[in-house]
Parts: C-alpha cells; sequence; structure tokens
C-alpha cells in the first residue's frame, strides 16, 4: 500500500488536535497543549499546531493634568511637582511652563490608582500653602 503519509496528520475535532502517529501512537492536544501521549515513533510531530491566544489586558491609563493659576508661584509648582511626580529640575520646569503658557499640561500616566493619589496629593500641597494650585485626571483614550 504505502500510503501512510511521511508527516503525522493533524486534524481537529471537538476543540482537540488529534495528531495521529505514522504506526505507534495517537497524540492529543487541546489549545495547544499535549494532553496525553501513547508511545509513538519518531515521525510524530511533537509541537503543538494550535497557537494560544495571550488573553492578559493592560490596565486602562489615566492622564494627571496640570492646570494654570494666576496666583501659584511658579517655584511652588516645580517644587510639587518634583516631590510628588519624581521629576527633576529641568522636567518640572519645563512641565510647569507648558501649564502656564498654554493654560493646561498632561504631566503623566498611570494606574487609575496612583493618578488619582497624586493629583490629591498634589492639589493639596497647594491648598496647605493657600494656593489655587489644581491637578486633575482624564481616563486616557
Ligand atoms: N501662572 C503661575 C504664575 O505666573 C505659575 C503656574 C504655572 C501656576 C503652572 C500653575 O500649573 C501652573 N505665577
Amino acid at each position: 500500500m504505502g500510503a501512510r503519509p511521511e508527516i503525522p496528520r493533524f486534524e481537529e475535532r471537538d476543540g482537540i488536535g488529534w495528531n495521529e502517529a505514522g504506526t505507534g501512537g495517537t497524540m492529543g492536544y487541546l489549545a495547544g497543549c499535549r494532553l496525553w501521549s501513547l508511545p509513538v515513533n519518531q515521525k510524530t510531530l511533537e509541537k503543538p499546531r494550535t497557537k494560544v491566544k495571550a488573553k492578559t489586558q493592560r490596565p486602562p491609563l489615566w492622564k494627571v493634568i496640570l492646570l494654570n493659576d494666576d496666583y501659584t508661584p511658579r517655584e511652588f509648582v516645580v517644587l510639587v511637582l518634583k516631590a510628588v511626580f519624581r521629576m527633576n529640575e529641568s522636567h518640572a520646569y519645563k512641565v510647569m511652563i507648558t501649564a502656564h503658557q498654554r493654560g493646561a499640561c498632561v504631566i503623566a500616566v498611570y494606574t487609575r490608582d496612583v493618578a488619582e493619589t497624586k493629583a490629591k496629593e498634589a492639589t493639596e500641597m497647594g491648598r496647605a500653602k493657600g494656593y489655587p494650585l489644581y491637578f486633575t485626571t482624564e481616563k486616557e483614550a
């Protein structure tokens, strides 16, 4: 006869991949994982033919936005950005001046909890000194 193919057949039935060996055995795969194997000959392909799609999802990110006002001293804004958002002097200055000139500036993105906590903390630092400094949050598109 000689009808048996060199490469074992692979079919999918009932969500299970069946990899039939040339002479000796059968292997079952479900979603790319080997379920069992019986003695097989050398021609059996061990590599799963189905790919498992990764289902991990990143959490949505939230922007922290700094709003300009006419009263908070520039140096104080820089101080808060360094303290709460761990910016160095030159980055904090650039962020402050962007908010000052354009009215607002997205300063960082975090998970929702972290963004809200930092925005509150930074706003509270201004409030404690009697400044209207304000940080808000917004979900990233
Ligand atoms: N506009 C303020 C001033 O001229 C400084 C300032 C900058 C305040 C950025 C808030 O988000 C701000 N003193």
